[in-house]
């Protein structure tokens, strides 16, 4: 088992608590002193940092949302002088105005760090040769996982995305055995080698792939694993709080929130009572040791659980369930909430198949109506009508069964749906609210 840095990824899970009380304290002394952002808004709550008296104490903090970003837009939320900050990413954001995060040279080597330890959790370190298909530049995939990997000794190629048949050949002339991007980006790479006559699994030395920036499920792990022959890990993160920080370690089962940088709840999204371990629920972040953008009960809006038991690596630092959804993907059907992760676990069941669908929501009516569009595999699609109609209805038959959902299913050919390199979308509610 490797660690990067055994003191701290060994630290008994008591230590650790410890350890976290004391950040909580100094942060929060910190910023109701030097923030005014956060001096405001804890008068206004009556909070001094004596109110701190152990870790569950955050609690008793108020939340930050997006909202709060974007209101506070382009840097008054920033902690620190402009002259302390070495480098700023812009968060895409779906709606409204992008966010805009900041760095101070501490900042970086944390970030660095937690990436340094999570990469040497998934097996990569010096004598790898890594390929960093995350975009370069305002997103915070590229240029993070590259200081991460560098630190670890790793070979890095920093292809961004894009220019997918110059990856391929990269790949196999510079004997890649590693990679970074999002899951669909590397589902589409893999069928482009695919139509240029090469095998990932039998052709190119990959052999790990570190997979994140979007929601993607078990089944998929296990069908990019077989298919390609690698071990992929799922690296979890988001802008506000740096960028890509956290990955499972090779127990594959939760991914490790570094305790010393972190302190996570899981609350209701709709009261923002905190939750159980083991309840699911909406991930709640304060960042214990960012200087920049220090985030207090950050809203993430991911969907997720705390896991309980200690994990076999050795590691009391806690895991999080792979991230559901996002609270506001949450789709809601005819009364019932369905993630599009649940509909990509049914279908990634099947084996006839492909990789890529589309969710398709809109009203009949009063009623919703969602669609489910998806690429047959290639060896499965047929001219054969009565075949087709039979894996319609066993796909419509398995998606009623599993999440009590009826739905439209329109199996489509290879390769009729739109591929993506950063994060796919896969959503069109026509609906109006
Ligand atoms: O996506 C940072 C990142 C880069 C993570 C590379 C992993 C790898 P944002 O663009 O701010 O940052 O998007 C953050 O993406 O709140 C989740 O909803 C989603 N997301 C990120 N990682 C995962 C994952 C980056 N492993 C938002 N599984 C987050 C599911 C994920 N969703």
């Amino acid at each position: 088992m490797e660690y990067w840095n055994p003191r701290i990824e060994k630290i008994p899970a008591d230590e650790l608590r410890k350890m976290q009380y004391k950040l909580l304290k100094m942060l929060v002394y910190r910023l109701y002193n030097f923030s005014p952002y956060y001096r405001r808004k804890f008068k206004k709550h009556n909070i001094t940092p004596d109110d701190i008296k152990n870790c569950e104490d955050v609690s008793k903090l108020p939340f930050t949302y997006k909202k709060d970003l974007r209101d506070n837009y382009p840097d008054k939320m920033f902690a620190v002088p402009q002259q302390e900050i070495v480098r700023y990413h812009v968060s895409s954001g779906t709606t409204g105005k992008p966010t805009i995060v900041a760095y101070t040279q501490q900042d970086i080597n944390l970030w660095t760090e937690s990436l340094a330890r999570s990469l040497t959790a998934c097996g990569i370190g010096r004598g790898n040769i890594i390929q960093i298909s995350y975009g370069y530049g305002l997103f915070t995939g590229g240029l993070g996982l590259h200081y991460g990997a560098e630190r670890v000794g790793a070979s890095v190629i920093p292809t961004g995305t894009g220019n997918t048949e110059r990856q391929i050949e990269l790949m196999q002339d510079m004997k890649v055995n590693s990679i970074a991007c999002t899951p669909s980006y590397l589902i589409h790479m893999a069928e482009k080698a695919e139509n240029l006559g090469i095998s990932i699994k039998n052709d190119t030395n990959l052999k790990i792939a570190i997979l994140g920036a979007e929601p993607w499920s078990e089944k998929t792990r296990q069908r990019i694993e077989d298919e390609l022959g690698i071990d992929a890990y799922d690296i979890y993160g988001m802008s506000e709080f740096n960028g890509p920080m956290f990955t499972e370690c090779s127990e594959k089962s939760g991914i490790h929130i570094w305790g010393d940088h972190m302190l996570v709840e899981v609350v209701d999204p709709k009261t923002g009572e905190v939750l159980e371990e083991g309840e699911e629920g909406e991930l709640v972040v304060t960042t214990l040791q960012k200087e920049a953008l220090p985030l207090i009960r950050y809203r993430t809006g991911d969907i997720t659980e705390l896991y309980q038991d200690l994990c076999e690596c050795g590691r009391a630092h806690q895991r999080i369930a792979r991230i559901k959804g996002r609270a506001d993907d949450m789709l809601i059907i005819r009364g019932i909430n369905v993630f599009p992760s649940q509909i990509e676990y049914v279908l990634m069941q099947t084996r006839e198949v492909g990789k890529h669908f589309q969710l398709v929501v809109e009203r009949d009516g009063a009623l919703d109506k969602m669609t489910v569009r998806v690429e047959v595999s290639t060896e499965a699609f047929s001219d054969k009508i009565n075949d087709m109609i039979a894996l319609k209805n066993r796909i419509k038959d398995r998606l009623k069964h599993f999440l009590n959902i009826n739905t439209e299913v329109e199996l489509l050919e290879p390769g009729s749906l739109p591929r993506f390199e950063g994060k796919a979308k896969r959503i069109i509610d026509k609906r109006e609210f």
